[in-house]
């Protein structure tokens, strides 16, 4: 049976009762920007804000985040909070004010240049900095006090996302320890070898261990977050219970397989807006017969798209019947483009498409479109439905929510999923085409395999993708991640 809205909003009225319900993260929701002399409100490219969106929706309440948008100080009111959504508002937005240099040290610093690269195996080694660490511990505490002046007296359910605020319950409990907090990290959670490597480990775990309950996408995540508590960490972790124990207090450790709102996809996919968005691509790139393959990401070098080219450039090398055939379409949003990383990747990625459009063009044709922007949703749903097949070739990636909206997306049944066995998704999606994004022989071959896959093949796996994803929908992962608090006697 598959999570509703409602059956949501039933559970959340029943089991969290009175409580507050605070959602907490380092990105906000909404972003209002100023464009021209107009204020401009925007829907950032992470998976984590698509995916939370549509349960602050249902189950209400007030999401504190970083207000990083030009202009998003002129339009929230005295205490800092602005009712979203726009259109239709239904939960309240707290914002929080951080400084550039607060910024640069604790969210580019050591959240995306020390967290995200050690908890990736991309082979990005991380840079570890004592100053962005102390800028990183004092942004939690800014958090925690935003929290605090939420929940008042009342009682209350924080539910804190990601590796940016790992030490937020522990700032929470230390002042009102009768708030219950679940805290959910979107990203792998790697093994103790390499995890050990940061200086501050210990004190990161420890934060962690703050919560009554902690999630990740897979079991896999969680097997490698106990045992490397169990080597780091005084403590007792109890491998059948999953829990660990720590100075008198449990936290359980649970797999949540995240999901989208499959069936706000479907039906924001049947909108005229998108039909008339897949007519004016075809315009504009003039589409005719050619097989069409989409990627969609933030740019960033986890997503293996150097990968995903390489494959391409094979993949037309050795079957050349398909030059002028095929058009592959990147679709990237720039992201954290202050670190160098990201912008060396950005030059990659320019360098590659160039390379590849000029040694195989002909007449009119060129064999990849780069779109590096910021995309509505109208138009990636458009693309998601132009696509014969959709390329996900991460390196490592918790969930990767882009295959799951391929798949909601597909109300007509067809279209072939490529997907990395690194995905947290590739546990679930079984019925798309498995690859190794480094094989690049192997992944040519899958791009061949998904051109020429028969009809009523592509048809039957769609159909299996699409019930996989209808029936463990975004409102199942908040339902499960709430049930379990609610076990927890809450
Ligand atoms: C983290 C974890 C996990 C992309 N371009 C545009 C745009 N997007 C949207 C996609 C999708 C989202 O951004 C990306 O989500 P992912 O899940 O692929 O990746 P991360 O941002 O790395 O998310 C990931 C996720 O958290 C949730 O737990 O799945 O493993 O890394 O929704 O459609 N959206 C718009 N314009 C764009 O140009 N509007």
């Amino acid at each position: 049976m598959s999570w509703t809205k409602e059956d949501l909003q039933q559970l959340v009225k029943t089991k969290l009762a009175d409580r507050r319900f605070i959602v907490v993260s380092n990105r906000e929701p909404y972003i209002h920007i100023l464009s021209g002399d107009e204020i401009q409100c925007i829907i950032p490219a992470s998976g984590l804000t698509v995916a939370l969106d549509p349960v602050m929706q249902a189950c209400g309440g007030v999401w504190v985040a970083y207000g990083n948008g030009s202009a998003d100080r002129e339009i929230v009111d005295e205490k800092n909070r602005i009712s979203v959504p726009p259109d239709e508002p239904c939960y309240t937005l707290r914002r929080v004010w951080l400084t550039k240099e607060e910024e640069e040290g604790y969210y580019l610093g050591f959240s995306n240049e020390a967290l995200w690269p050690l908890s990736h195996i991309a082979y990005t080694p991380p840079n570890f900095d004592e100053n962005n660490w102390d800028i990183y511990k004092k942004v939690n505490q800014i958090f925690a006090d935003a929290v605090l002046e939420e929940i008042g007296d009342k009682q209350a359910f924080v539910f804190i996302q990601d590796y940016h605020l790992a030490l937020l319950s522990r700032m929470i409990k230390a002042k009102n320890p009768q708030v219950i907090t679940a805290q959910f990290w979107h990203i792998p959670w790697p093994n103790t070898e390499a995890f050990r490597i940061c200086p501050w480990g210990e004190e990161i775990l420890d934060g962690l261990l703050g919560n009554d309950l902690l999630g990740f996408h897979i079991r896999y995540h969680c097997d490698n977050f106990l045992e490397t508590a169990k080597r780091m960490l005084e403590s007792r972790v109890d491998n059948e219970r999953s829990a660990i124990s720590r100075g008198g207090r449990t936290t359980l450790v649970r797999p949540f397989p995240i999901s989208v709102d499959f069936s706000r996809i479907t039906r924001d996919a049947a909108e005229a807006e998108v039909e008339e968005e897949m007519e004016e691509i075809r315009r504009r790139w003039q589409l005719g017969d050619e097989f069409i393959g989409i990627g969609i990401d933030r740019l960033d070098y986890t997503k293996g798209i150097p990968h995903r080219l390489n494959a391409l450039n094979k993949f037309l090398a050795k079957y050349p019947e398909y030059r002028g055939r095929i058009i592959f379409f990147q679709l990237g949003e720039p992201s954290r483009v202050h670190i160098k990383k990201y912008r060396e990747l950005n030059s990659e990625i320019d360098d590659m498409v160039e390379e590849l459009n000029w040694k195989y063009q002909s007449g009119a044709w060129k064999p990849i479109v780069y779109i590096r922007e910021h995309l509505s949703p109208a138009t990636l749903l458009a693309f998601n439905k132009l696509a014969h097949f959709c390329i996900v070739s991460s390196l490592h990636d918790g969930m990767n929510l882009v295959a799951k909206e391929f798949v909601s997306s597909r109300t007509d049944e067809d279209g072939v999923l490529i997907l990395s066995r690194f995905t947290g998704a590739a546990r679930e999606l079984t019925e798309a085409l498995p690859i190794n994004p480094y094989a690049t022989d192997d992944f040519a071959e899958a791009i061949k395999r998904a051109i020429e896959m028969p009809k009523e093949q592509r048809q039957a796996r769609m159909k299996k993708l699409r019930q996989v994803v209808e029936e463990n929908n975004v409102y199942r992962w908040a339902g499960n991640i709430i049930s379990e608090l609610a076990n927890l006697g809450l």
